[in-house]
C-alpha cells in the first residue's frame, strides 16, 4: 500500500468507528461492558456511597439485573452542593443531610446505565446493570 492508499484507508475505517460510536446501540452495549469501580455481589447489607468534596465514591457500581439494590449514602462534609440524592430514570429524590445514612432501594429490570446526581445534577455517579 502506499501513502495515498493507508490514508484512505484509515479515512474510512475512523468514519465507519465515529458512526458506530454515535449510534444508540452501540451505546448501550459499551454501558454494558463498562467496567465499575466496584461490583457488588451482595446487598444483604446496604452498601455504602459517600458524597464529600469529591463527588460520590465510589462513583459507579456494577449490580446484576433483577437483584435488589439497596444503597446507604452518607453525605460527609458540608464543602458540596449534594444535599440531595436522586436517581431520575427512578423517580427518587431524598434530602441528604449531613452524616444521615438515606436508604435507597430499588430493582433494576433491565441492563443498562442508571445514572444518580445530586439535586443541582453536578455531581455524577452511575449503576451499570449487567
Ligand atoms: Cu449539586
Amino acid at each position: 500500500m502506499n501513502k495515498i492508499q493507508k490514508l484512505a484507508l484509515f479515512t474510512v475505517v475512523s468514519a465507519g468507528a465515529i458512526f458506530f460510536a454515535s449510534c444508540g446501540q452501540a451505546k448501550t452495549e459499551n454501558a454494558a461492558r463498562e467496567k465499575p469501580e466496584v461490583v457488588v455481589e451482595s446487598f444483604d447489607q446496604p452498601f455504602k456511597v459517600t458524597v464529600s468534596k469529591n463527588g460520590f465514591e465510589p462513583k459507579s457500581l456494577g449490580v446484576k439485573k433483577g437483584q435488589t439494590v439497596k444503597l446507604a449514602f452518607i453525605r460527609t462534609d458540608e464543602e458540596n452542593c449534594g444535599d440531595e440524592i436522586v436517581f431520575p430514570k427512578q423517580n427518587i429524590r431524598k434530602n441528604l443531610p449531613l452524616n444521615e445514612t438515606v436508604l435507597v432501594e430499588f430493582t433494576p429490570e433491565e441492563t443498562g446505565e442508571i445514572g444518580f446526581t445530586c439535586g443541582m445534577d453536578m455531581l455524577r455517579g452511575k449503576i451499570l446493570v449487567q
